[in-house]
């Protein structure tokens, strides 16, 4: 067999990613209103505890707000090209109906993304990463109502303006899909007894598209040069047997997770959509012009998160023996290991998962996010010994690679949470996921020194070597 070149292309965009209310902290400081991720129990995924006071990690993070200096230095040690993080709603509008947008907000991610340049770091950013302002929930309902719209544009546009020139990439929101499986946290959607859930989901998912559609063309405009994505939860489903029936569920299975990047990267909604509304009765509004945006203003790339993959099946049975999940449950896979929260590590499935996604769109694509939560020791001497984390993370480079030398655009890889941060999921600072641990407990004890795992030393050569070596 011949030998087939496998090597990341020049300028590849090594780096991490992060949320600005997993980590920033000073969640009432500099005007910063409230925002869904601040009111636990409500503002996570799946609430642990019904004591709202011992819940909320989101209210100090990691206090990244008043430390990224000394942060992005030691991303800048890393070698970090790039670094993905948010810019929290509230910061710049705090009722995010506001007239005016707050300049202490708009100063602090000045000073931030100018830092990143400092540093060498090229910004990539998430306009809505997971959060809201409240006041938009509470007043108009969250995504449900077509008037969030206009508040997102606004914001949208705000902040597009203001760093024209300092920042590159964009991304409208951070997994958009995950409306239909945390509401909440996804859309800001709460429910009354009775209501028909499905329909609001998919309401609010229109009013989203249309919103991201309206944040491209501001973009767009504002700045030809700058690259704007959607980005997406991926979920790649394989079937649980080859029977047919199975097959066909895995393909409808992904296709829950695809037609959130086909709309933003096709332009209109896919007739097995059309035809999925039919058969559940789903109804919802389509203004006039929304298509048409849609339609005109698509996506420059497409950015997802990998954690693990998925299994369909039809086989009722099966489907009650559900293994836990990154935001969705599935069948256990025989093949594959889980990580101490049950999520499922697939490495192959990041190639096989790159493959579909260029196959489909032939765009350019960035891993914005891939990573293991686990718990760490700190040793007696104080080290950490994260093998666990740099073989999860090695088999998926190398997995990368392989896509790569398969042809697909792989412009970057951000690895999740580089430095230890809130999880979004459980609200807890036990599932770390970072090359530098912070000094910080569930129940918010701890000196929030910083210091460095193994792993920092592993990821730093293979920046160093454009990930040759592993
Ligand atoms: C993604 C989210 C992130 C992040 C990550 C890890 O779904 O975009 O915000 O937190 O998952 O999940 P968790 O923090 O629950 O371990």
């Amino acid at each position: 067999m011949a030998e087939v070149k496998k090597e990341f292309p020049q300028g590849f965009l090594w780096g991490g990613a992060v949320a600005a209310n997993q980590l920033e902290g000073a969640y009432q400081e500099d005007g910063k209103g409230l925002s869904t991720a601040d009111v636990s129990p409500d503002g996570i995924m799946y609430p642990t505890s019904e004591d709202p006071a011992k819940l909320n990690l989101y209210h100090d993070g990691i206090d990244f707000y008043h430390r990224y200096k000394e942060d992005l230095a030691l991303f800048n040690e890393l070698g970090f090209k790039c670094f993905r993080t948010s810019i929290a709603w509230t910061r710049i509008f705090p009722n995010g109906d506001d007239a005016e947008p707050n300049e202490a907000g708009l100063k602090f991610y000045d000073d931030l993304f100018d830092e990143m340049r400092k540093q060498g770091m090229e910004p990539v950013v998430t306009i809505s990463h997971y959060e809201m302002p409240l006041n938009l929930v509470k007043k108009y309902g969250g995504w449900r109502n077509r008037e969030v719209i206009g508040f997102y544009e606004k914001f949208a546009r705000t902040v597009l303006e203001r760093y024209n020139g300092k920042v590159k990439y964009w991304m409208t929101f951070n997994e958009i899909n995950v409306v239909l499986h945390a509401p909440f946290t996804g859309g800001g959607l709460v429910f009354e007894e009775g209501e028909n859930k499905l329909n609001i989901m998919y309401q609010a998912a229109h009013h989203q598209f249309v919103a991201s559609a309206l944040a491209v063309k501001a973009s767009h405009e504002i700045n030809p040069e700058a690259q704007i994505g959607c980005m997406i939860a991926s979920m790649t489903t394989y079937p649980l047997t080859p029977n047919p029936d199975d097959v066909f569920a895995a393909l409808e299975q992904d296709r829950k997770t695809l037609q959130f990047s086909d709309v933003q990267v096709r332009g209109y909604y896919p007739t097995y959509m059309k035809r999925y509304f039919k058969e559940n009765d789903i109804e919802f509004e389509i203004a006039a012009g929304d298509e048409e945006v849609m339609r005109e203003h698509t996506v420059d790339y497409i950015g997802f998160s990998y954690y693990m993959s998925f299994i369909a099946t039809t086989d009722e049975e099966k489907l009650k023996e559900a293994a836990a999940g990154n935001l969705m449950t599935g069948v256990r896979n025989p093949y594959l290991e889980s990580s101490e929260w049950g999520w499922q590590i697939d490495p192959k499935g990041l190639r096989t998962t790159l493959n579909i996604l260029y196959d489909r769109y032939q765009k350019p694509l960035f891993i914005v996010e891939n990573g293991l939560g686990a718990v760490d020791k700190v040793e007696e001497d104080g080290s950490i010994q994260d093998d666990y984390r740099i073989d999860y993370l090695r088999a998926h480079i190398e997995q990368m690679r392989e896509a790569v030398a398969d042809g697909v655009d792989l412009i970057g890889y951000t690895t999740w949470g580089p430095i230890d941060l809130v999880s979004a999921s459980t609200a807890e600072l036990k599932k770390r996921y970072g090359f530098v641990y912070v000094d910080r407990d569930n129940e918010g004890n701890g000196t929030l020194e910083r210091t460095k795992k193994k792993s920092f030393g592993w990821y730093q050569r293979v920046i160093e070597t454009n990930g040759q070596e592993l």
